[in-house]
């Protein structure tokens, strides 16, 4: 977490965000979702933006949410220690529809074990439920209760879940703390700024729909 005071905000948070697991498990795809409410079939698996922000108000305070794609990372595994380093949440993902994706995640849990994770939210996330399934729910739960991960099921194609993943685990980051006896009425307002390094492939070009506010007691039922 760092902390400044940018801007006309009175105080401004950013967590680090990242997402891994093997290729093609759909991890640009859920983040592309997550900003932009967009979906496509046509992402070269390879390819994606490094970072995108995506900034959320709150009581005239900025929650930046920088989301780190590892882009290729996948191939150089050695390298994901450094880049799950200081991460707030680390999410590993796999595809409901591949067991091998499913058997492959002791490597993705053994990569971030390499790396202090003790104040980082680890959030095992099966993707693609709009697909014929091959690894259950439940051992999907097993796994997550075994290595104390949140455990979701999404799919970034029909968005089913998506943003219910992002905001549940968003809600327990340490900047809520703070109003956690405060008013409960008033909401975050997701200003949908989406920043992008200019210099490399953007997610989409295509200006990210309005998402529903989410309230404190929204926030709190998840
Ligand atoms: N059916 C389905 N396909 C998906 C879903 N998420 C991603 N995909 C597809 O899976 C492929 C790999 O997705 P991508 O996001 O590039 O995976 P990454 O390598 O983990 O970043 C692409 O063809 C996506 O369109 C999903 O929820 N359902
Ligand atoms: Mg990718």
């Amino acid at each position: 977490m760092d902390t400044s005071d940018l801007g006309n905000s009175i105080m401004t948070v950013r967590y680090k965000l990242v997402f891994v697991g093997d290729v093609g498990v759909g991890k640009t795809s859920i983040m592309n979702r997550f900003i932009t409410d967009q979906f496509s079939e046509e992402y070269d698996s390879t390819i994606g933006v490094d970072f995108a922000t995506k900034t959320i108000e709150y009581k005239e305070n900025s929650l930046k949410l920088q989301m780190w794609d590892s882009a290729g990372l996948e191939r150089y595994r050695a390298l994901i220690p450094s880049y799950v380093r200081g991460a707030s949440i680390i999410f590993i993902i796999y595809d409901i529809s591949s067991k091998e994706s499913f058997n492959n995640l002791n490597t993705w849990i053994n990569f971030i074990k390499q790396v202090n994770t003790d104040n980082s939210m680890i959030v095992l996330c099966g993707n693609k439920t709009d697909l014929e399934r091959k690894v259950t729910t439940k051992e999907g739960q097993i796994l997550a209760n075994k290595e104390k991960m949140l455990f979701f099921e999404v799919s970034a194609k029909n968005g089913e879940n998506v943003t219910k993943m992002m905001y549940s685990c968003i809600a327990e980051l340490p900047f809520f703390e703070q109003f956690k006896e405060g008013d409960k009425d008033e909401s975050p307002v997701n200003t949908d700024e989406m920043t992008q390094d200019s210099n490399k492939t953007p997610v989409s070009s295509v200006e990210p729909e309005s998402k529903p506010l989410i309230t404190p007691r929204e926030i709190s039922r998840y």
